[in-house]
């Protein structure tokens, strides 16, 4: 038995079997590079659902790491520290709010925006108490909490676990007509939607939506809270999806590759007058802005700007869809790509139930490739941003091979 073998057998013998991974056990990651346990060498196009934005173990995230980890990790909010405050004035100049509230993953991220929301409804506009209404786009994930899958239309994500958060309702994505509908009502605090949506398939939305939610939510007092979680750090070829159109969020949440997968960092950012709404006490957590946290954070995101990497994201998608449309002109498999920057997606041309793209995955896999199927027959590709142009040709060649066995 393989040493992949083995492991595979001991996480299906001790581990919970919350996932159905791909058949591959990794040892090692360096930029758009991982290794398995046989030390074959694959191209990693999934970035750990787009944590990796700045490649594998990038030395100069990995030595933050170690200069602050060898200094001090946690203090906990009760006591100040002398990394935070640097790391907040770092993060409110770069993306441009009053204040930051950092939290750990992308779903406490989530959580606390809708606090915020909820708290600013209350506060500020006089929505009555426990009236507070959030609405979200169907298709959407921000996460496995209670609250999370109490705002999803995905069975998979939200069966079994009722009761649901109150308050909470959806309207189609991308639908501008919907939206302004549940907004005449006062009681409504805010929209909470991804400028694309990722788990549902990267569905990118029309030109003009984000601009669209945002003069609307302006309209009625509603806050436009942007879960750039997975599309935020350049992945879609500017810093922030939202960046495309004159849309800025009211409450902007990041995660992923605000750490460049190095580390869980998630971050709130929002102007004085929603951000104030929170008194000390009423919110945080234990590793909330830790000082480790913090300068991992930092350096990732100095790799971003010092690499330019949101612009070879910009370059090199465009490249990557033109080059897959060229081939899906030859090819029934495929019935469409789409994406903005270096999130994308390929639709296979097959039923959903069918098992066409995990088939297609797992010979991606034996081409030295790894991605992974979103959706039923939706295959998201989404490699570190330094990817170069001819580690590109080689991933395009492989996944074009590929999918010639399924003609
Ligand atoms: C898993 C999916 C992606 C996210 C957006 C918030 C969060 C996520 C837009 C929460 C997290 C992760 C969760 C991870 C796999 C991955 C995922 F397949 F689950 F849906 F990317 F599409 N907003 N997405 O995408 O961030 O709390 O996880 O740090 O649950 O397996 P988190």
């Amino acid at each position: 038995m393989s040493r992949s073998q083995e492991l595979i057998e001991m996480e299906l013998k001790y581990g919970a079997h919350n996932y159905h991974p791909l058949p591959v056990v990794l040892k090692k990651g360096e930029g758009v590079y991982v290794w398995d346990c046989e030390d074959k060498k694959y191209f990693d196009f999934l970035s750990a659902y787009s944590a990796v934005n700045q490649g594998h173990c990038h030395p100069k995230i990995i030595d933050a790491l170690n200069k602050q980890a060898s200094t001090l990790t946690l203090t906990s909010r009760a006591f100040h520290n002398d990394i935070l405050g640097e790391y907040e004035k770092f993060m409110t100049d770069l993306f441009g709010y009053d204040k930051v509230l950092p939290m750990n993953t992308g779903v406490e991220g989530g959580e606390t925006a809708n606090k915020l929301a909820r708290k600013w409804g209350y506060l500020k506009k006089g929505i009555p108490e426990n009236k507070a209404r959030i609405i979200f786009a169907k298709g959407n994930f921000w996460g496995r909490t209670l609250a999370a899958i109490s705002s999803s239309d995905d069975p998979v994500s939200y069966e079994g676990f009722g009761p649901y958060m109150p308050g909470y309702d959806l309207i189609p994505y991308n639908d501008l007509d919907a939206l302004e509908t549940e907004l005449k009502d006062f009681n409504v605090a805010a929209f909470m939607v991804e400028p694309i949506q990722g788990e549902a398939g990267v569905v990118v939305p029309d030109n003009g939506y984000l601009k669209g939610v945002k003069d609307l939510c302006k309209k009625y007092n509603v806050l436009y809270i942007a879960d750039e979680v997975q599309t935020g750090i350049a992945r879609t070829g500017k810093m922030l999806a939202n960046d495309y159109e004159d849309s800025r969020p009211d409450i902007l949440i990041l995660g992923k590759a605000l750490s460049g997968g190095v580390f869980p960092v998630s971050a709130v950012l929002a102007d004085d007058d929603i951000m104030m709404c929170i008194k000390p006490g009423e919110h945080g957590s234990t590793f909330g802005g830790n000082p480790l946290a913090c300068a991992v954070a930092k350096s990732a995101l100095e790799v971003v700007l010092d690499e330019k990497l949101a612009e070879n994201a910009f370059e090199l998608g465009n490249y990557f869809r033109d080059e897959m449309n060229k081939f899906i002109e030859e090819c029934s498999v495929v019935s469409l790509v789409r994406g903005k920057g270096l999130l994308n997606a390929i639709v296979i041309n097959d039923s959903p139930d069918s098992s066409t793209a995990w088939d297609i995955c797992v010979k991606l896999k034996e081409n030295g490739l790894l991605a992974k199927p979103t959706h039923g027959n939706i295959i998201r590709f989404a490699p570190p941003l330094c990817i170069s142009k001819s580690q590109l040709d080689e991933c395009i060649e492989i996944i074009k091979k590929t999918i010639r066995c399924f003609e």
